[in-house]
């Protein structure tokens, strides 16, 4: 430790001195005041005495200094196990990153595999560019696709450009034998007692505009004798709906309010030729609705029900309705309406496939009686594999 020490008259000027000889790092121990001494002393003026030291000072400094040197060091570690830290997990994330692209483009693959193969299915099934057409046509139409492939099975291998017309004709037939012969209603009275036939489905399928349109024909065009009976008493709207048609049409009509009812008016319509019976709408899903409507039913003992589809109706809900219906009536055959409110015409066919039940009429209209006609199959098959046109 270097001690030293100064005087000077001010304190301004031995700090000076201190300053010029040991610069700013001398460290001020201890300031004296120094009176002068003797016979002079009355002369004199005191001065001023400053004991410094350089090492001292500059120890606690050089301390200050280690510390905050290694202070600053330690910093900077940190820092760069910090930043190498982060680096670590910027690196992490980048492979991770990489990781989610590689897994997002493997997932696009196998999606365009999967919608190519799809496609391939769908579109590229056929060889033959007619059949791929009728494929294309029917799967339009949404003819379920497993019929549509048994419609077109085993005729892939015919050679197109000699026997176009052929493969033509045979799809056509077998769609119109897989249709089956339409069957329209007749008049078959035996013993005395007219038959009566019943409209049942869904509601606002066109029930009772299809028996308005169809005992037309026969009150009309065959001038025949009809019963009518309206067992749709749920709505007032419709009784007045029915009555009204029956009064244009010069027919008589009765209103049943329970199944009890249904005996006695047939019984009064004996010297008819035919009875139509109008049931209510049923929704598919009301259970109690349902065993009313078999328990009408059950009555008749001469009958020719009729389920009446719209075509408006998609596959899948067609497809309730029919098993519903097929649980309370075993023996049935099947209108269909509101072709003229579809393109798709493929439910004629799935519902024949379900069912297997014979078809009859066809209604493309809401005009009374204009708008049926029996189904005209080759019609029906030209539609479904050619155009949609009506
Ligand atoms: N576009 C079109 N509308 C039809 C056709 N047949 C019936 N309609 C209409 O469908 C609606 C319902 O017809 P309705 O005869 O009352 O049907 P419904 O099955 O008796 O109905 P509910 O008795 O309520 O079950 C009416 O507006 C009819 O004009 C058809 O072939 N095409
Ligand atoms: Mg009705």
């Amino acid at each position: 430790m270097k001690i030293k020490r100064y005087e000077g008259r001010s304190k301004k000027e031995v700090l000076e001195k201190i300053r010029e000889e040991l610069g700013s790092e001398a460290l001020i121990l201890s300031e004296r005041i120094i009176q002068p001494k003797g016979i002079f002393k009355l002369f004199q003026k005191s001065g001023i005495e400053v004991t410094v030291t350089l090492d001292d000072m500059s120890r606690p400094r050089n301390n200050f200094n280690n510390q905050l040197e290694e202070k600053m060091s330690k910093f900077e570690d940190q820092h760069k196990a910090k930043e190498v830290e982060m680096e670590k997990q910027s690196e992490t994330i980048k492979n991770l990153e990489n990781k989610l692209d590689n897994l997002e483009n493997l997932i696009k693959t196998m999606t365009d595999k999967i919608v190519s193969k799809v496609k391939d299915d769908d579109t590229k099934k056929y060889k033959n560019n007619i059949l791929q057409l009728f494929y294309d046509n029917l799967m339009k139409n949404e003819v379920d696709k497993h019929l549509a492939e048994e419609i077109l099975k085993d005729l892939d291998d015919i050679d197109e450009k000699n026997n176009v017309n052929d493969l033509v004709r045979i799809v056509y037939n077998r769609i119109i034998e897989f249709l089956g012969k339409p069957e329209e209603i007749k008049i078959d009275k035996e013993e005395g007692k007219p038959k009566v036939v019943a409209f049942i489905g869904p509601t606002g399928v066109g029930k009772t505009t299809t028996i308005a349109k169809v005992i037309a024909k026969f009150i009309l065009d065959n001038k025949k004798s009809v019963g009518l009976i309206t067992a749709d008493t749920y709505r007032i709207a419709a009784v007045e709906q029915l009555k009204t048609y029956a009064e244009i049409l010069g027919a008589s009509i009765e209103v049943i309010y329970s199944p009890d009812e249904l005996a006695p008016k047939i019984e009064s319509y004996k010297e008819k030729e035919l009875i139509f019976l109008d049931t209510a709408g049923r929704s598919h899903k009301n259970e109690e609705q349902f065993k009313e409507l078999q328990d009408l039913l059950r009555r008749l003992d001469k009958k020719e029900v009729f389920l009446v589809l719209s075509l408006a109706t998609k596959y899948r809900d067609t497809l309730d309705i029919i098993n519903k219906y097929a649980e309370i009536v075993e023996d049935y055959k099947i209108i269909f309406t509101k072709m003229d409110e579809t393109l798709g015409l493929g439910n004629i066919l799935n519902v024949k496939m379900h069912t297997k039940k014979p078809l009859s009429y066809i209604t493309f209209g809401q005009d009374v009686p204009d708008d049926i006609e029996l189904m005209n199959t080759e019609k029906i098959a030209k539609l479904l594999l050619g155009s949609y046109e009506k």
